[in-house]
């Protein structure tokens, strides 16, 4: 990742740097989806900082906060062509499983996959097994997220996994299980593929199984 440049600006979470390098591209002429291009790779470097143990959880917050901010000033100028060829790489579907409300942890998932170039289908809290079937139906994600924070839940992840399964959906999915009350021991009970310990596990996860590089 190059010294100075916005990516590395974004990774290290350095707001002002960023919008000034930002404005600066696109006073330059440098086309919208070139520079959000930029932008996802340096969301993808904060997520391995994260995993370094070189920043920590409020970076991730504030990361994703400095890109919905990046994203209010190029969203207008992207045309279609920049929306397939960057943002749309993939699409997920992620939310907070049935009777639990926690929302935070997941936030940051959702805003660390659109960072990537994932489009992002989040079926907010207390999503019942039905709203992701009908989602994983409508959208054909390659990746699903649940969370979870509450070991009361545990259930409603085994029984999204079933409705998945029953609704024949299951082949070719990634499926990965994340929050304060999820383990490896519940991907596996419950047939997920994958438990993410962090949005950053999360994130590394997703792009492998949808082949989007993070180098
Ligand atoms: C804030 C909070 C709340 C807020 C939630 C606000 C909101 N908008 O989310 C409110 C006040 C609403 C709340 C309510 C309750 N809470 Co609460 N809450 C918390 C608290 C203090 C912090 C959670 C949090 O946001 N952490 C910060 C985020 C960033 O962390 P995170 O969610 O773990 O996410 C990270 C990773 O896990 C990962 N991740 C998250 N999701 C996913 C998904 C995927 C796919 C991947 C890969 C990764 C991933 O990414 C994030 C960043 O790396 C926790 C304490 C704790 N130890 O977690 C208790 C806690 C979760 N709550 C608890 C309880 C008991 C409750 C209530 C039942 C209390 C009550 N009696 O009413 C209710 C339940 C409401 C419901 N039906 O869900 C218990 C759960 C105990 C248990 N073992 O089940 C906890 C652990 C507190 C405790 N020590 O007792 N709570």
């Amino acid at each position: 990742m190059a010294e100075g440049s916005l990516a590395e600006a974004i990774a290290v979470c350095d707001e002002p740097r960023v919008m000034e390098l930002l404005r600066a591209q696109l006073a330059a002429g440098v086309p919208a989806g070139e520079v959000l291009a930029e932008c996802n790779r340096g969301m993808i470097e904060l997520g391995n900082r994260f995993s370094r143990e070189e920043c920590f959880l409020p970076d991730l917050m504030f990361g994703g906060m400095i890109m919905k901010n990046i994203m209010a000033e190029l969203g207008p100028r992207l045309g279609p062509g920049d929306a397939e060829a960057t943002t749309h790489k993939a699409t997920a579907v992620i939310g907070t499983v049935q009777h639990d409300v926690h929302d935070i942890g997941k936030d940051i998932v959702v805003m660390m996959l659109q960072g990537a170039g994932f489009k992002v289908v989040d079926l907010g809290v207390d999503a019942p097994p039905e709203k992701f079937v009908e989602a994983i139906r409508e959208h054909r994600p390659a990746v699903v997220g649940m969370s979870l924070l509450l070991t009361t839940c545990y259930s409603s992840v085994v029984a999204t996994v079933e409705a998945i399964r029953a609704a024949g959906l299951r082949d070719g999915l990634a499926l990965m299980v994340g929050g304060a009350a999820a383990s490896d021991l519940l991907a596996e009970k419950a047939g997920c593929d994958f438990y993410g310990k962090t949005a950053a596990d999360g994130l590394r996860f997703a792009c492998q199984a949808a082949g989007i590089s993070q180098a």
